[in-house]
């Protein structure tokens, strides 16, 4: 592999982004499109809000492995994107808003006992992921926010067309999204482009961005394979 220009990078990204990214998965596309019924909606959502518990966690470890205060500064603020600044406050009180708004029970969701096998897994590589590689490449598996805001977009525009037990109040998770992802995917492109100074660092790079397309990905199959394909593997949310 040759040395790749910043620009060339980039470029590279953006192409991971736009052959693996979840907007492909046909999952989404029936999300999207109105083809869920109200349970398939909530297995969604219930298995989703796993993501949005773990992201401040998955912070919070790369966080203490960052080594300026301008770093860390700069990560901190997520962290208090989804966890709030007080309670009631903050990306995941929000997506609760979302599973009450659905009919799902909040204990029920909060304990995760429902959750797919494969959703569980797939978060905790994430992760695991981000404690274990490198601050470049853990930096580099959170750029799927890039094409996020695209996909955040279609999704709400899509969801209240098309199911009336959805409202823009229970879809406010994803307004502060519309902002936040840009914000951070900004800084961690501009970390990435200037940091990934080596061919191998590189590769690093954008196997981390692939390693995360592969992470939504996969939590979308597990739903449609239970949810759409009807295989509800045991203990999972049975609507
Ligand atoms: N990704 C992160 C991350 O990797 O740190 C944090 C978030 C995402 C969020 O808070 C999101 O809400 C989010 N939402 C979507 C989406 O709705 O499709 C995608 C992603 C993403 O691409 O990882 C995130």
């Amino acid at each position: 592999m040759t040395l790749l220009t910043p620009d060339q990078l980039e470029a590279q990204l953006r192409q991971i982004g736009a052959e693996r990214y979840h907007n492909r998965h046909p999952f989404h596309r029936k999300l999207h499109d109105g083809k869920l019924d109200k349970a398939q909606v909530q297995a969604w959502a219930l298995n989703r809000y796993y993501y949005q518990a773990r992201i401040p966690a998955k912070d919070a470890t790369l966080l203490a492995r960052l080594p300026t205060a301008e770093l860390r500064r700069e990560w901190r603020r997520r962290i208090e994107d989804h966890d709030g600044t007080e309670p009631g406050t903050g990306g995941v009180a929000r997506w609760l808003m979302l599973t009450d708004g659905l009919g799902l029970d909040r204990d029920y969701v909060e304990s995760l006992e429902g959750l797919l096998p494969a959703t569980r897994f797939s978060v905790d590589a994430y992760v695991n992921f981000v404690r274990d590689q490198s601050i470049l490449a853990a930096i580099a598996s959170s750029l799927t926010e890039l094409f996020s805001p695209t996909i955040i977009s279609e999704r709400v525009s899509g969801m209240l067309r098309h199911y009336d037990f959805v409202s823009e109040k229970t879809l406010a998770y994803f307004t502060p999204r519309l902002t936040q992802a840009p914000r951070d995917s900004d800084f961690a492109l501009a970390y990435v482009r200037e940091n990934a100074r080596t061919p191998e660092q590189q590769k690093e790079v954008l196997g981390a961005l692939e390693f995360k397309c592969s992470v939504l990905w996969t939590m979308l199959d597990a739903l449609d394979y239970a949810y759409v394909k009807g295989h509800i593997p045991p203990g999972a949310f049975v609507p």
